[in-house]
Order: C-alpha cells, then sequence, then structure tokens
C-alpha cells in the first residue's frame, strides 16, 4: 500500500450551510484502492487545522491535498498550508481547485504550496502522486498535464491542460468516506434536509467571466439515468433527504438528454434547486415542462447577468435580455421561482450599466414579484495559462476609478487582500467608485427589505413583514439614497444573503 494521502476541504461556509465536500470525495474515490486517504473538512470542523496536522503525524503521509476557491476560502487555506509547512516542512503540499485553476502563478509563488493543480483534479493528482513516490524528478513532472510546479531554478512551470475526462461520472459518490451524513443536510426552504448533489460534469459554453469556462473549456458530459437515480435513491432512502440542490453548472443540457434525467426526478420526488439558462428553459418543450413539474424543481437560478444585449455578446453569453423576461414568464407559468444573477457595473459603463440593470429589475419585479434577485459585481480574471479563454472586452486596459490601469494580485497572500477576496466575491471591483458602491449597497438594501428572499427560513415573518412594509415607500418611488431605517431595523431582523452561504 502507497504513503497515505490527507485532503482538506478548508472552511468556506458556516457548519449550518455545510454540503457535501464534492471535490475532495472524488478525489479520495480516484485515488482508492492503490492509494488510503483522511478527508478533513473545515465546513464541520472548526478544528480542521489541528486535525489535519494530527491526520498528517498519524499516518505515513506522501502529500496533503488542499481544495482552493478564490475569496473566503483562500484565507482559510492559506493558514492551514502555513500551519502544516511549519510542522511538516518536508510533505508537500498540493493545491487543487478554482483558485490555482484561475491563477496558478499566484499559488506557486507562495512557499507553502508545492504543486498547483489546474481543472479537474482526479487524474493529474494520481500522476503527480505517482511521481512524487519516485522522487518527484523534473523529468516525471514535465509530461504530467494539467500540473503547475517550480523547476529547481524556481521559475514556474505549467504544463499544457488536461483533455476533459468524464471518468468521474462512472461512479458515484463515496459518501462513506464522510462519516456522518447528517452533518452535511440541513435544513432550507426546500426541506429539512437537504442534499447537495453534481448530475452532469462541465458546461458547454464559455462565457468570458466565468470560472466554469476556465476549467472545463466549453465541454460537458451528463450521467447515465441509471446512475442518476441509484445516487438519488441512496440520498433520498438511505441518507434521508428529502430535498435536493444541483451543483451543475448548467442543467438543463440537450433537451433529447435531458429527457430521461427529468424522468428520474419525477419518479424520485424530491423538491429541487439547479442552475439553468434562460435559452434553455425557454426553448423547453412542453412534455418536457410537464415532467419539470411533476418531478417538483422549485427555482431555478439563471445567469441573467445583464439587460444589455452588447454586454452579454461581449461576455459571450450566447443569451439576450428578451430571453431573461421569457425565461421569468415560463417559470412563472409552471410554477418555478427564476433567481435571476446579475452583474453591476461593468468597467465600460459602471453607473449607466448598474442604473440600467436596476430599471431592468423594476420591470421583473412588476412582471412576476416572487422572482428573486441576486446582485454581484462584474469581476473578469485575468486568463489563467493555456485556458484559450478569450479576455473580456477591454480587460488589457481595465482601469481604476482613479483612471489608472489596474494591476491584479501577483501572489496568493496579496489576493487574500480583504479587497481582492471582496473582488472574486463579486462585492466590488477597483473601477467602482465609493458613490456607485453606495448606490449599489443602498439599492440592494431597498430591494432586499422590499422583497425579502423566500429562501430565508430563519428570520421571523414579522421581522420580514416589518421591513416589507418600511421598504415599500422608497422602492415605490425609487428612493434608494441613505436607508438609514432599512439598515437600523436590519441590526434586529437579519436577513439572510444566498451570495454569501447558497440556499
Ligand atoms: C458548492 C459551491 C460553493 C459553496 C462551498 C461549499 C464547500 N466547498 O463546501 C459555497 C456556497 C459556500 C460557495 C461560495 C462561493 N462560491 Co462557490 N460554488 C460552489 C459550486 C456550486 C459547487 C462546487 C463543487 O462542489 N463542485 C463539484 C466538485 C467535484 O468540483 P470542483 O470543486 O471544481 O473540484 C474539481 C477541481 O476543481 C479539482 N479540485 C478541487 N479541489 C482540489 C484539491 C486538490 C488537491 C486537487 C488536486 C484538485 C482539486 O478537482 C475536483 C474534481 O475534478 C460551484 C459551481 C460548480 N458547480 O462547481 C461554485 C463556484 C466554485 N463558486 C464560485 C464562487 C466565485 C464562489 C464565491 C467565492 C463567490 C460567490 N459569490 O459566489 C462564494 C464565496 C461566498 C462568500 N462570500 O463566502 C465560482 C468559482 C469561480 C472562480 N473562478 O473561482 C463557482 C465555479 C460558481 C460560478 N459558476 O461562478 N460556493
Ligand atoms: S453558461 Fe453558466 S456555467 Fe456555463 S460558462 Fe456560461 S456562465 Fe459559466
Amino acid at each position: 500500500m502507497s504513503p497515505h494521502i490527507v485532503l482538506v476541504n478548508p472552511t468556506i461556509a458556516k457548519p449550518r450551510h455545510a454540503r457535501f465536500p464534492l471535490a475532495v470525495l472524488s478525489l479520495s474515490s480516484a485515488l482508492a484502492p492503490t492509494r488510503t486517504s483522511t478527508i478533513v473538512d473545515g465546513n464541520v470542523d472548526r478544528s480542521y487545522v489541528p486535525n489535519a496536522l494530527q491526520a498528517i503525524e498519524a499516518h505515513n503521509t506522501r502529500a496533503v491535498g488542499v481544495s482552493v476557491m478564490g475569496g473566503p476560502q483562500l484565507v482559510s487555506a492559506i493558514g492551514l498550508s502555513k500551519a502544516i509547512r511549519e510542522r511538516f516542512p518536508s510533505v508537500p503540499i498540493i493545491w487543487g481547485g478554482h483558485f490555482p485553476t484561475s491563477v496558478p502563478e499566484a499559488a506557486l509563488r507562495a512557499p507553502y504550496v508545492d504543486f498547483a493543480v489546474r481543472a479537474q483534479g482526479e487524474q493529474t493528482f494520481g500522476e503527480l502522486l505517482d511521481a512524487l513516490d519516485g522522487g518527484a524528478d523534473p523529468a516525471a513532472l514535465e509530461p504530467i498535464k494539467g500540473l503547475s510546479w517550480r523547476a529547481q531554478d524556481g521559475t514556474p512551470r505549467h504544463n499544457p491542460l488536461r483533455p476533459f475526462s468524464p471518468a468521474s461520472l462512472a461512479s458515484g459518490p463515496a459518501y462513506e468516506r464522510l462519516g456522518d451524513l447528517r452533518r452535511y443536510m440541513t435544513p432550507t426552504y426546500l426541506g429539512r434536509r437537504t442534499a447537495a448533489y453534481q448530475a452532469a460534469l462541465g458546461c458547454r459554453f464559455r462565457c468570458t467571466f466565468c470560472g466554469v469556462a476556465t476549467m472545463f473549456r466549453g465541454r460537458m458530459a451528463l450521467p447515465t439515468a441509471q446512475r442518476l437515480e441509484q445516487d438519488l435513491l441512496f440520498l433520498k432512502e438511505r441518507a434521508g433527504a428529502d430535498a435536493l440542490q444541483f451543483y451543475d453548472h448548467n442543467f438543463f443540457d440537450r433537451e433529447v438528454d435531458m429527457v430521461p434525467l427529468l424522468e428520474v426526478l419525477a419518479r424520485v420526488q424530491l423538491p429541487w434547486w439547479c442552475f439553468a439558462r434562460s435559452d434553455a428553459l425557454v426553448n423547453l418543450s412542453e412534455s418536457s415542462w410537464a415532467l419539470v413539474r411533476k418531478s417538483g424543481l422549485r427555482m431555478a437560478y439563471i445567469g441573467a447577468e445583464s439587460p444589455s444585449d452588447w454586454l452579454l455578446h461581449d461576455i459571450r453569453k450566447g443569451t439576450r435580455s428578451d430571453q431573461t423576461l421569457e425565461a421569468v414568464e415560463v417559470c412563472r407559468r409552471n410554477g418555478v421561482i427564476p433567481e435571476l444573477s446579475f452583474m453591476l457595473a461593468p468597467p465600460h459603463d459602471p453607473e449607466g450599466e448598474t442604473e440600467k440593470t436596476f430599471e431592468f429589475i423594476r420591470l421583473i419585479k412588476r412582471r412576476y414579484p416572487p422572482t428573486e434577485i441576486m446582485l454581484y459585481v462584474y469581476t473578469p480574471l485575468p486568463a489563467a495559462p493555456g485556458s484559450g479563454k478569450a479576455a473580456p472586452r477591454g480587460d488589457a486596459q481595465l482601469l481604476d476609478s482613479a483612471g489608472k490601469p489596474v494591476a491584479f494580485p501577483e501572489t496568493a497572500d496579496d489576493w487574500a487582500r480583504p479587497e481582492w477576496v471582496s473582488y472574486w466575491c463579486h462585492g466590488d471591483a477597483p473601477w467602482l467608485t465609493p458613490r456607485l458602491q453606495q448606490r449599489i449597497r443602498d439599492f440592494t438594501t431597498v430591494l432586499g427589505c422590499r422583497f425579502p428572499t423566500i429562501t430565508d427560513i430563519r428570520s421571523p415573518l414579522w421581522g420580514k413583514w416589518m421591513l416589507r412594509r418600511l421598504a415599500s415607500w422608497r422602492y415605490r418611488h425609487g428612493r434608494y439614497d441613505r436607508p438609514w431605517e432599512l439598515n437600523f431595523s436590519r441590526k434586529f431582523v437579519r436577513l439572510w444573503d444566498p451570495r454569501v452561504s447558497s440556499l
């Protein structure tokens, strides 16, 4: 048996929002049966740093794999990796996930990261561990596709990307590796025990702003209906799930391929939530919608992004604003709540586009008030090495609010600074003036109080009712500025922010 591997999912969410850590679960399954591994999950285990150190010590550990998304998880991953480096200087630390996939060079500049795995990790990780068994000779590292590493003189090397692989679809997640599954199925507005599940891999679109396009480069694969049914029945009958949150980047793919999967969902009968594109929903036939209704789809998260067709075209979204409106209408007719996400303040005209988006949202709310709205700031990331991702228009000349060129951080520690954590979370960008930041905050407050999200199951009903009443005159008259009374009241009624913790 080869030496042991410790896999860590650093904290990104509160325990009550923890979901199955699918990345480390998938890696752990891919390593078996030739390697043993321990999973340490910082979302359910607040002592995950000492516990990871203990796991390294308890076994003959060959390496530690750390899953890293930019934003708050990067901050957790840095703390963990520094602690490991200090205590076990010779144990290799391998980062994988969206952060090293998008900015591998920044990861490799950190003295506490030895290797960065870009995009899908299962095979690259296995090959890297084999190379480490043999002493990590550069000749053994060079052919490993998807790997970024440091040459002996310290220069970063980015091996070519690995082609897309549907291999991980062959078997279901090895949930037994997670111990008590109830920790991962917490109450949401969908049910008392909501399970996270990913059916398909990847996405066939290549929107320029999206981390998924960087990871999958326009490729996707669906599971078989049999595999889906097996997994969902396990979750429902053995694990006790009573609702499902699909993590598929874009659930509704080509209709002909989706029908067998929708039939499974209609049989399994669990209320569900998913990501979807407006064009796919608008083009779905009546018979498929009948299956969707039967299966219990409650909400579809749709990347509406912008009301401006030129911008949608520019970011290669492939949808139009009229399709957003049509999708809202078709969801309404079929009893599904559309959850629309918008990207505010694109650098070409931050104020103008933001105001236009606010008006579009008002139009949508008039047509179908239950529509949920998620507001983000447009924050394109630098193009990843070898991703072939087109740079967003004007990316090369991104200017901050003072007219100076925007310089992206060059190290992991710099990406962990609060302003860049906020950038990764789509919360702020250097080209936003303080005035525009305030305007976005104010609109978000008024809108969120006027239409408290249905996903918020913890705030008391009286509190939501009070905020709705307080906010209604502001919303009606478009008086968003300085909603001090709402900010004050929200100290007592803490509304849920699904942008931070999802459902
Ligand atoms: C679950 C999830 C969350 C959960 C995290 C829960 C957890 N990790 O336990 C929550 C809700 C907390 C979350 C938050 C955020 N998320 Co999030 N999230 C997801 C989601 C829906 C699923 C991730 C997942 O489990 N995928 C399934 C696994 C199997 O795939 P994977 O993680 O990519 O792992 C593979 C590879 O990345 C790699 N890999 C991963 N880790 C490792 C480790 C090693 C050692 C190796 C070798 C390889 C490796 O191998 C894996 C298998 O092939 C994705 C979208 C998606 N469908 O992927 C977005 C996504 C990852 N999130 C994203 C973002 C931006 C965020 C936020 C930072 C910002 C935001 N506002 O959304 C927030 C942070 C909010 C805050 N303020 O705190 C983006 C990332 C884009 C990018 N370029 O970074 C995504 C892609 C959504 C999107 N379409 O934009 N998120
Ligand atoms: S369709 Fe959605 S998931 Fe796919 S690349 Fe575009 S934004 Fe990303």
